[in-house]
Formats: structure tokens, C-alpha cells, sequence
């Protein structure tokens, strides 16, 4: 047994020419015949690579082999999804530990300054321009999901798609994002007239922590109307982890037979979308724009249509979405870079990295509001619209690949050691850094009401934002939806009441009455503005939801909770006065665990009380005046 062993131990050393390094690494020799040659291969590339400490504690032949196979299994994994292997990630990795280790600056050389951008007023002629025009715009789409972060900041068990938007009428993120994409794709198509595509497609990131979950809400809900083939899931893998400044690959503390791994950030959506040949498949179905989303903006698809209307209008091949930011919020800031040999770059700088680029600059205050109580700098919500042409090209020449980062926590001021593993990350937003000069890079601002209101803080955290900041958590994300749709509905006419105060999980909010309606039902401003005529009031204790395409307001004065639900088809005018005793809202306390987790986080739950519900099933015309 053991000469045998030997013996094509030796044929494979030599067909593979391996012998120096095995010697390197006796446990792996004593191995080698184990493997396949694929497997032989990589045993070498880790050899080449230094890291030979991943064989110390391998046993003789015939012990835990099934692990030892696995373990070639994992690096296969590993090597493949990486763009270059991973002798480029080591490569890499040894690089940027090492700028990390001589606190070279990444923005050594350049001067930040306030980039100019598309700035958006909703409802104005402009804006209605954009809309249109995005509308028509939006058959040739597809949408990219990012949902493969673990929401560490929110602390929430489940996937942060399954989570309500809202809780008058429960509707999920994925539900809401499907429903608004299905909606454009009705509405574009309608302007099209059967030109160009028909189906808008939707990719959705998933990683290790969120695909099953994230297929299993699909499936359990029929894909929320959409067809299933229109839904692609492309799961990230994460990246191995790095023990010191050598990049030497951290064992995984639960397995020796295992490296060590953790996420590598939103930024790779990119070599998916490449890699799988998603995005040539789009461009050979004629779809001229990717837009891409993050998990929880429940506001998101209010800035879609004017935000497209504004890349296809200036032809950006680069439009980022933005929002005025407030200093040291944690969302990254738009800025323009221009270095000292005159190359300018307009990009996002992440939150973390603003306030010491600005202070190394000139700017000794750093990341601080300016006289209209907002930072300078537009903040990044990381939505993207990229043109699928340029950026297909891009992608040609990159595989993927985004410039990474590393951000080591170090025992001590030598830098030698690290308090834990790290890895490289990197983001979705930083794909225009490798442009050229000629690409068209721009940005949209809008107003953060209509466009940004994510889910990313627990009930803890988001109560300890500093006054006057956003809280980003569960209540202020249900609470933006309240006061984004009154104000829409002002906009169009209808008398709303101001909002009242309160405080739930230690946060004071605004709340307005909770008005929500389908996609479909009003996915525009114009849209919006045809479904209200005469004179409509809605008082601050009132909830409405309106479930259907062709559901028209005339002369509505409502004081309680009206609900309508109503098939394609059927047209309902709902006016007169609706008065009853409503929904009310009740508090909750995060911290009392006999309540549902995705309740507790927002600290409130909707008591129905008294409501006027109809529901039409069949198509016709309806009216309802009470
Ligand atoms: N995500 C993945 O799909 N995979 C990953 O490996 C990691 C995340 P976070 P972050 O808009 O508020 C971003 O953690 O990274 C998905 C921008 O960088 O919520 O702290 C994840 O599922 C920042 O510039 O955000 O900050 C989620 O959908 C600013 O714009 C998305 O990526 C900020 O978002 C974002 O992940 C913001």
C-alpha cells in the first residue's frame, strides 16, 4: 500500500514537475496520489504561492482523505470564481497589505472637490420630462439585485428581502421590486407599441447566506407574478481570508481541511454578470441599460423612471444616483477627484473614507455640513445605471474585476499582526474607476423624501444617530413610504394633513397618514396626477391602499381606512366621504421578543380597528360613494 502510494506519488510529482515545492510541503507529497491531476495543479499554484502552512497538519495517507479531497474541492471553488485565480488574489492581496502597512493614502495625489451632476426637482416640467422618457426607456432594461450582504448593522435573522416595506399592507421588498419592475414593463411596453423587448429581466445576487432563502421566497410566492425565467439568481462565492502581511490563507478555525472565507463585497456582481454571459446575453436581446439596486429602498423605484430619463437624455454610460447627504452619514459622497498630472475621476468615496481625504486636502474640519445644512458632497445610494454596450466592453478587458481593498484591524501600531483574519473586498460603485477619461460618468441628485429610505440600522444603533441625521432602520423606512406617498398625493392636488410625532424604538418620526398604493397603480407622477381629480382630503388618523391599475379618486374625503382591491380591468371610482374609526398605530418595544421579529424592529403594529374594504374581482366599471 504504502509503495503503491509512493510510486504514483512520484509519476504524478513528475508529470506535474512539483518535486521542489512538495518538498516544501512533505504532508501534501505524502498525498499527492490522492488527487487528480486538476487537483495536482492547484496543490502547485498554492506551493508557488507560499502556502505551504495549509498542509502542516495533514495526517498520513488514508486518513480524513474524503477531507483532504474537499479541500481541493473548496480551493477549485475558490480559484475559479475569482477573476486571474487565486495566485492573482494572493498576488493582490500582498500588494494592498502592503500599501495598508505603509498608510499609503489611495487617494494619494488627488484633490476632491464638488462634482456637478443632474439635480432633480420632483414634479417640476424637468422632471416630468425624465419620467417620460425613462418610461419609454425602460423595455430595453434589466434590473440587478445586490441581496447577497448578511445585514450584520440590522441584526435581522431572516433575509432582508423577505422583510415588509411597509405594514398597512405587508408587502415584502422582493414583492414591491418585482410589482414595480412588472409595472414599467406594462407601461413601457404600452408606449412601445410591440417594438423592441417585451419582458424586462431581473438578476439577483444571492450569497452563500441568502440564495436558498431567497429562491424559497420566490418559489412560495409564484415569483410575485413575474416568470420564472425572467428571474436569474447568480450567487457570489466569498474569498479566502489572510492571516498576515504575507497573504498567507487563514485555516478555518471549525475545519483544518478548510480556508477560511468571508464575503467580498457587492462589487461582484460585475464578474457574475460577465462570467455567467448574462450581460451579452442581454446586449444581444437588445437591452441598452443595467440598472442596479440594494436590498431595502422601499423608495427606490419612485427615482427610477426620472433617473433613467436622464442617462438615456445625456447619454450617460455611468449614471449614479444620489441623494443631499448629511456629514458623516453612512453613505458614501459623489466626488470629483482630479489628480496632480491633471486625470480627473468623478466617483464615489465611501463614508469611511471621506472625512480623512478631506482632511488631508485642506479641508481641517473634514466630513461636515456646509450653509444649507447638508455635505457638499451628493450621497451615493448606490443605485447604478450602466449602458450595457460600454460597459460589456469594459467587462471584456476586465473580466470583472474591480479595484479591491483591504482594511486589516492591526494588534498594534507595527502592523505586523492582525486581531483577526481579513480578506479583500470590494464595491459595486467603484466599476467607473478603471474607465477611460472619454466614458460618460454622471450622477442624479433627488430629493432624499422621494428616493432613499433603506433598512440598514437596528432599533439600538439607528436611536443613536446624531439629531437630524436619517436613522436608516425598520421605522424610518415604513415612515418614509407614509410621507413620500402624501406628498406625491399633494403634489397631485389632494389636501393631506401634516404628520404628527412620535417615537417608537427611541426614534422620533414624523408620522403621516399611511397611504400606499401597487406599482401599477401609480408608478409616475403623471400616472399619479391621472388617477385624482376635484377636490380629495385625506385626514392625518387615515390609511389607504389602493390595489389596482384604474382605481380613480374623485371627490374623496377620507377620515378612517379605505381599501381597494381591484383585478386588471376593472375600473373603480372611489369618492364621497369615508369616515370610521380607521387603523391605528400601536408601540411596540424591540426588546419584548413575544412579538414577531419584523415587528419588534420597527417598534409599532397596525391595530385594525374599523375599515371600508371592497374588493372587484371580475373586470367592469364600479363606483364607490359611500
Ligand atoms: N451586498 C452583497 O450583495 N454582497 C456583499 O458581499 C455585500 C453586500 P450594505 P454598505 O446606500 O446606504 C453601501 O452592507 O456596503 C449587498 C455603499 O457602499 O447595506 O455599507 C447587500 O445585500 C455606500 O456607498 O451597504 O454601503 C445590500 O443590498 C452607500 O451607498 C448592498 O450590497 C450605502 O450602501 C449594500 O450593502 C447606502
Amino acid at each position: 500500500m504504502a509503495s503503491s502510494t509512493v510510486g504514483s506519488t512520484g509519476d504524478a510529482l513528475s508529470k506535474l514537475q512539483i518535486d521542489d515545492l512538495a518538498s516544501a510541503a512533505p504532508n501534501l507529497r505524502k498525498n499527492l496520489a490522492l488527487f487528480s491531476p486538476q487537483q495536482v495543479e492547484l496543490a502547485k499554484v498554492l506551493l508557488e504561492m507560499n502556502q505551504s502552512h495549509l498542509f502542516e497538519h495533514w495526517p498520513e495517507p488514508g486518513v480524513e482523505d474524503d477531507e483532504k479531497r474537499a479541500f481541493f474541492d473548496q480551493v477549485a471553488r475558490l480559484n475559479a470564481s475569482y477573476p486571474g485565480g487565486l495566485a492573482s488574489y494572493i498576488k493582490t492581496a500582498r500588494e494592498l497589505l502592503a500599501d495598508s502597512k505603509a498608510g499609503k493614502n489611495p487617494y494619494e495625489g488627488f484633490t476632491p472637490s464638488v462634482p456637478s451632476g443632474e439635480i432633480l426637482t420632483f414634479a417640476d416640467d424637468n422632471f416630468i420630462r425624465y419620467e417620460e422618457a425613462g418610461v419609454r426607456e425602460a423595455r430595453k432594461a434589466a434590473f440587478v439585485l445586490v441581496a447577497g450582504g448578511l445585514g450584520e448593522r440590522l441584526g435581522y435573522n431572516g433575509i432582508k428581502v423577505a422583510l415588509p416595506l411597509e405594514s398597512t399592507t405587508g408587502t415584502c421588498f422582493l414583492q414591491h421590486y418585482i410589482e414595480s419592475i412588472l409595472a414599467l414593463q406594462e407601461t413601457s411596453r404600452r408606449l412601445a407599441q410591440g417594438e423592441g423587448p417585451t419582458e424586462i429581466p431581473l438578476a439577483i445576487m444571492t450569497s452563500d447566506d441568502t440564495h436558498s432563502r431567497t429562491l424559497e421566497l420566490l418559489e412560495k410566492n409564484a415569483y410575485f407574478g413575474m416568470k420564472p425565467s425572467q428571474v436569474k439568481l447568480l450567487k457570489q462565492e466569498k474569498v479566502a481570508c489572510l492571516d498576515d502581511n504575507d497573504a498567507r490563507l487563514a485555516v478555518d478555525p471549525n475545519n483544518k481541511y478548510r480556508i477560511q472565507t468571508k464575503p467580498h463585497g457587492h462589487g461582484d456582481v460585475h464578474s457574475l454578470l460577465y462570467s455567467s454571459g448574462l450581460l451579452k446575453e442581454w446586449l444581444g436581446a437588445g437591452r441598452k441599460w443595467v440598472l442596479f439596486f440594494q436590498d431595502t429602498n422601499g423608495l427606490l423605484f419612485k427615482a427610477i423612471p426620472a433617473s433613467l430619463g436622464v442617462s438615456a437624455t445625456n447619454g450617460y454610460h455611468v449614471n449614479s444616483l444620489a441623494v443631499p447627504r448629511k456629514a458623516k452619514e453612512a453613505i458614501g459622497g459623489i466626488t470629483k477627484l482630479t489628480h496632480k498630472d491633471g486625470r480627473t475621476m468623478v466617483i464615489n468615496v465611501e463614508y469611511n473614507q471621506l472625512d480623512p481625504l478631506l482632511r488631508a486636502t485642506g479641508n481641517p474640519d473634514g466630513d461636515v455640513n456646509c450653509e444649507t445644512g447638508y455635505s457638499p458632497f451628493p450621497g451615493n445610494i448606490n443605485q447604478l445605471i450602466l449602458e450595457v454596450g460600454p460597459y460589456l466592453e469594459e467587462l471584456s478587458k476586465t473580466g470583472g474585476a474591480i479595484k479591491e481593498f483591504v482594511n486589516p484591524k492591526y494588534k498594534d501600531s507595527t502592523k505586523t499582526a492582525f486581531k483577526s483574519s481579513t480578506r479583500l473586498e470590494c464595491m459595486m460603485q467603484d466599476y467607473p474607476k478603471t474607465l477611460p477619461p472619454s466614458a460618460r460618468v454622471g450622477f442624479t441628485v433627488m430629493d432624499p423624501w422621494l428616493a432613499y429610505a433603506p433598512v440598514k440600522n437596528n432599533p439600538e444603533d439607528a436611536a443613536k444617530v446624531p439629531k437630524g441625521n436619517p436613522y436608516h432602520s425598520a421605522t424610518s423606512g415604513e415612515m418614509a413610504i407614509y410621507r413620500a406617498n402624501s406628498l406625491i398625493l399633494r403634489k397631485a392636488g389632494v389636501k393631506v394633513d401634516d404628520p404628527v410625532q412620535a417615537v417608537f424604538n427611541g426614534q422620533e418620526v414624523d408620522v403621516w397618514p399611511c397611504i400606499v398604493w401597487k406599482p401599477k397603480w401609480g408608478l409616475t407622477f403623471s400616472e399619479v396626477k391621472s388617477k385624482v381629480s376635484g377636490n380629495c382630503s385625506i385626514t392625518g388618523k387615515s390609511t389607504i391602499a389602493l390595489k389596482g391599475q384604474s382605481i380613480y379618486l374623485e371627490d374623496l374625503a377620507l377620515d378612517g381606512a379605505l381599501i381597494i382591491d381591484a383585478v386588471d380591468g376593472a375600473e373603480v371610482k372611489v369618492g364621497g366621504s369615508v369616515q370610521n374609526a380607521g387603523w391605528t398605530i400601536e408601540s411596540v418595544d424591540f426588546k419584548d421578543t413575544s412579538v414577531p421579529e419584523e415587528v419588534r424592529i420597527r417598534g409599532f403594529r397596525i391595530n385594525k380597528v374599523e375599515q371600508l374594504e371592497k374588493a372587484y374581482k371580475e373586470p367592469g366599471k364600479y363606483s364607490v360613494k359611500p
